[in-house]
Parts: structure tokens; sequence; C-alpha cells
């Protein structure tokens, strides 16, 4: 359309489909298209500290469809710890289990949410292992007992985690709806369940949310 030009839009196509029609048809697919919100959510300590580290995820019906598991994903050992020390995968995700080490290590766990063992061994184990389950997964090495890690396996697409700066991070793109707001740091008593909370998520626009997580471990 030049400048100046009064007609609208949707006049162009006028020869070929009722103007009517083409014009709902078209802002239905972009209202469809537009219609996520965010979420802001705060994380801090009992005191009202600004928590880092934390992971923040929106579980519904609804966003355990949309899960698709990650790809290429690593839970390495390096000078004797593992890297990340917290790995967030979601549900159907392998793991590879790299050892850049040139001791060996006897990786294993005995959480609910996936009870494994990787006996003694260097290099790369050929085998990945499924994460199929959600849930916290406390990673532990049989020859070296200061080794501890975490995988975090969450159910839906939409989760994050704050950095190291601050407590503050932003969920966006996520569809409108309810949703249970779970918070979770490695610093809660193991066995502990992540803070829970409803949240709703607008059609547009960004809801706000604090979530205090007490008796963390120092
Ligand atoms: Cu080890």
């Amino acid at each position: 359309m030049t400048f100046g030009d009064p007609r609208p839009l949707c006049s162009a196509a006028r020869w070929r489909w009722p103007r009517a029609v083409l014009c709902a048809g078209g802002l239905a697919g972009w209202s469809v298209a537009a219609q996520a919100g965010s979420v802001q959510v705060d994380v801090t300590e009992a005191s009202g500290r600004p928590l880092a580290d934390a992971v923040v995820f929106l579980d519904s019906a609804d966003a355990r469809k949309q899960v698709k598991p990650l790809a290429g994903v690593e839970m390495a050992q390096e000078k004797r710890q593992f890297v990340p020390g917290v790995l967030v995968v979601t549900a159907g995700t392998e793991v590879l289990f790299p050892n850049r080490d040139s001791v060996r290590h006897h990786v294993y766990s005995f959480s609910p949410a996936k009870k494994f063992e990787l006996k003694l061994y260097t290099g790369t184990p050929s085998n990945p292992v499924l994460f199929d389950k959600p849930g916290v997964v406390a990673l532990g090495c049989n020859i070296h007992d200061q080794m501890v890690g975490w995988i975090l396996v969450v159910d839906t697409p939409y989760y994050a985690r704050t950095p190291a700066a601050t407590g503050r991070v932003l969920l966006d793109n996520v569809p409108p709806g309810t949703y249970t707001l779970r918070t979770w740091h490695t610093r809660l008593p193991v066995g502990a369940p992540a803070l829970e909370q409803a949240v709703t998520v607008p059609a547009t626009g960004t809801a706000t949310a604090s979530a205090r997580l007490t008796g963390l471990q120092p």
C-alpha cells in the first residue's frame, strides 16, 4: 500500500475472497499466535535475600503435552566434579556422562526419579542414561565421595534458572492458563519437594510471583 492510500489492507484480495472472511481469518490467526504471556519470579531465601541458581518451572496438563526431549545433553566429570553441578532436562531426555579425567569414576543415583549406576569407567559410556520421570536425581561417585551432582527432570517446556547476580527470572512465551509454579534449589533438604504455588499466565503481559525458600541448607 502506498502512503495515503485509504484502502484497508484486506481490500487487495477482494477479487478472490469476500473481504470479511479473509480479514476475520487473518485476525483470528494473528490473535492465536500472539496469545502468550510471561511470568516474572523473584526467588529469595527466608531472609529475603535474592537466591541465585534456583530452578523455576510451570507445570500443567497442557504443558506436559508440549514437552520434548532435549538433544546432545551431557553431565561430564572434570577435575573430579560433575559439570554442570546442576542440570535441568525435560522428561524423556537422554544424558551422556563423559569422564574427562584420567581417573575412573563410578557414577550412581539412588533417587526414586532415576536409579542407575555406571560402573567404573573412563571415556564416554556408549549408552546414554534416559531420564523419563520428573523429579530430582542426586548423583554421586562411588570412588570420590565429595562428588555431588544434580539432575532436575521437569515435565514442562517452561522452566528457567535464576541468574548468578539476582534471584529474578522471566519465563516468557507461555500460553495463557493456570499453572503450578514450582521452585527448587539444591540447598533444599534432600527429598524436600519444590515450593509450589498457583499462578495464572495472562494472554498478554506479565504476571509476577515471588517464591521464598525456607529451610535451606548452608
Ligand atoms: Cu569419581
